[in-house]
C-alpha cells in the first residue's frame, strides 16, 4: 500500500520526529522522567500516530530500523535537557513485540548507550504487558537489567495479565494503562485495582506510574491511594524537545 511505500525513506527524509512527555513525581511534584514518543510528519496526511504506522512498519520489515533511530535520537536528546531536579531525568522508550521478536533489542540498546554516553541507569525500556510472551523476552530484559537499564511494564492492566510472571521479571516500573485511569475517579472497582497495584509495587520495590491522567479528580484519587508518579495531558502533552527544555527551566 501507499503508506508503506511512504514509510520507506521517511527517516532519511527527516519526516520522523520525537515528542517528549514528562513523568511527574507525586511526592515532590518534580519532573522525574520523560517518555519519548515517535511521530511521523507525512508530507500529505500530516501527523500520523504510531498506532497507525507501527503496524505498517511491521509489515514492511522496518521495525528494527525505526527502533534504532528512536533509541539514538532519544538517548542523544535527553542528554541536551537541563538538569534541575534532585536526580537525573530518566528516559522512557517504547519497545514493541516486533522489536523483541527481532532479537536485536540488547544490541540496539547497547549501541545507543555507547553512542550517546547516556548512563544505563537513566534508560527505562517500556515493554507492553501484552508483549511479554515472546520466546526471548525474559532473557533479553534480564540482560538489559544486568547492564543497569531499568524495565517498565507498559499498559499494565490492559492485556493478558503479567501478574504470574512478575516474580520472574526484573521489573522496576509498572505503568498503569490509561484505560484504567479513565474510570478511576468514577468507579470504585477501578480505584481498588489501582490501589492494589500501588500496594503490590510498594511490597515489591516497583515504582508505579499512572498514565493518561487528564483531570484533577483523577490526580486526587491517585494521590489518595499513594501512587508515586503520573503522566498525562493534565500535567503536560507530549511536546518537542525545545518546549520540554522551557518547561523544565520554568519548573526549576
Ligand atoms: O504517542 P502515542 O499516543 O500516540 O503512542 C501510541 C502508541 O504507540 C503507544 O502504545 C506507544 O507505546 C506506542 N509508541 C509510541 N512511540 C513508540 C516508539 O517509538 N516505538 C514503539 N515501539 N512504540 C511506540
Ligand atoms: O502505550 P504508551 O503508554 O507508550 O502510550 C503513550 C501514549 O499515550 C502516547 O501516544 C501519548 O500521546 C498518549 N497519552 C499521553 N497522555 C495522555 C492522556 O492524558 N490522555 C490520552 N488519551 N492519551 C495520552
Ligand atoms: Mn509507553
Ligand atoms: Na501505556
Amino acid at each position: 500500500d501507499q503508506l508503506r511505500r511512504d514509510l520507506v525513506g521517511a527517516r532519511e527524509r527527516g519526516e520522523l520526529t520525537l515528542v517528549w512527555q514528562p513523568i511527574v513525581s507525586l511526592t515532590d511534584h518534580q519532573v522525574a522522567g520523560v517518555e519519548a514518543l515517535l511521530r511521523w510528519r507525512h508530507p500529505v496526511h500530516g501527523e500520523v500516530q504510531p498506532e497507525e504506522f507501527l503496524p505498517v512498519a511491521e509489515r514492511a520489515g522496518l521495525v528494527v530500523e525505526l527502533q534504532r533511530w528512536l533509541l539514538a535520537e532519544a538517548t542523544a536528546g535527553v542528554q541536551q535537557l537541563p538538569q534541575h531536579g534532585p536526580a537525573p531525568l530518566r528516559l522512557g522508550v517504547n519497545v514493541s513485540a516486533a522489536h523483541l521478536a527481532a532479537g536485536t533489542l540488547v544490541a540496539d540498546v547497547t549501541t545507543a548507550l555507547a553512542a550517546s554516553g547516556l548512563s544505563p541507569e537513566r534508560l527505562v525500556v517500556e515493554v507492553p504487558e501484552a508483549a511479554l510472551d515472546g520466546p526471548h523476552v525474559i532473557d533479553d530484559v534480564t540482560a538489559l537489567r544486568l547492564m543497569g537499564v531499568h524495565l517498565a511494564l507498559d499498559d499494565f492492566g490492559s492485556g493478558r495479565s503479567a501478574l504470574p510472571r512478575l516474580g520472574r521479571l526484573p521489573v522496576d516500573v509498572i505503568k498503569l494503562d490509561r484505560a484504567l485511569l479513565a474510570a478511576v475517579d468514577r468507579d470504585a472497582y477501578t480505584r481498588v485495582v489501582c490501589e492494589s497495584v500501588v500496594g503490590l509495587g510498594a511490597s515489591l520495590g516497583i515504582d508505579v506510574v499512572a498514565e493518561g491522567v487528564e483531570t484533577t479528580s483523577q490526580l486526587a484519587v491517585l494521590e489518595g491511594v499513594g501512587c508515586g508518579f503520573a503522566q498525562g495531558f493534565l500535567l503536560s502533552r507530549p511536546v518537542p524537545l525545545g518546549a520540554l527544555t522551557e518547561l523544565l527551566d520554568a519548573g526549576a
